[in-house]
């Protein structure tokens, strides 16, 4: 895969980028099918909500029911993309995660960055961000503030929708409340990238980040985000920590390997 010494700075840098056209048409389509699977008939984790305009999906932990997903989290060129950019001599995969908002879905992805979200600690957890279709600003692109994942603040979670999946994130005291960054979008250096098909996303677990939501009549914007862990992640439960993404049998400090983070590359 063509990844250049470039983007894989601007990652490190900035906390996101793009890379265009790295996903083919044949896992787009195995991709797709898996997408409508999973909304006629949602996994355990669905977190999917109705807005006035049009039903937003969410669900995760998706690869667990779906072989195509699997394959995909498990072995497709997501898994080259992580580990080029954390140079991880192990990876781990620590969940995937659906956003289809439909069209009419007008509900924005409030900032937020996932890190205060997950039992892991260390600077190599990463999200591929998958598009599947044309995405603007009106059909929801994402956004991401330049440089926050050096900022170390862990923000408190807080729901997304009205179903989250987890309403209720318990209080971490060492966490602290979320900025408004919308209300005060010209204070922040925010970067963002229209897509098209089989572009991704690659950001950093500790890069603020949200998106507009579906404004448009016709048109969807799927996204399928895989994250990934490299060499200095550990277990780390934190309290506030979204539930589905503990991981039975594992301890503070422990390494992810377990059936629910499989190993997907050691060197
Ligand atoms: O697709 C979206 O609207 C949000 C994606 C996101 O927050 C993520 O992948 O971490």
């Amino acid at each position: 895969m063509d990844i250049s010494d470039e983007q894989i700075k601007q990652y490190w840098a900035d906390g996101a980028t793009v890379l265009r056209d790295v996903i083919s048409p044949e896992w787009r389509e195995r991709l797709a099918a898996a997408i409508e699977r999973d909304i006629a008939e949602p996994g355990p984790f669905d977190h999917s909500y109705d807005v006035a305009g049009g039903r937003f999906h969410g669900n995760l932990r998706v690869w667990q029911d779906d072989a195509d997903f699997a394959a995909f989290c498990l072995d497709s060129p997501a898994v080259e993309i992580a580990q080029t950019f954390l140079r991880a001599t192990r990876l781990n995969l620590l969940y995937d995660q659906l956003f289809v908002k439909e069209a009419g879905a007008d509900h924005r992805t409030r900032w937020h960055n996932d890190q205060p979200y997950w039992p892991v600690s260390g600077r190599d957890v990463i999200s591929v961000w998958v598009g599947l279709d044309h995405t603007t600003a009106e059909n929801g692109r994402l956004e991401f503030v330049r440089g926050s994942h050096e900022w170390d603040r862990w923000f408190q979670p807080e729901p997304f929708g009205p179903n989250s999946g987890n309403s209720a994130y318990d209080q971490n005291p060492d966490y602290e409340k979320m900025l408004d960054i919308e209300a005060d979008r010209d204070a922040y250096d925010i970067i963002t990238w229209d897509i098209e098909p089989g572009d991704v996303y690659v950001f950093s677990a500790m890069t603020a980040h949200g998106a507009p939501g579906n404004a448009t009549t016709d048109q969807r914007r799927r996204g399928y985000t895989v994250r990934y862990c490299g060499d200095d992640v550990f277990y780390d439960p934190r309290v506030g920590i979204s539930a589905p993404v503990l991981v039975d049998g594992l301890l503070a400090g422990d390494r992810l390997d377990s059936e629910q983070c499989p190993l997907v590359y050691a060197a």
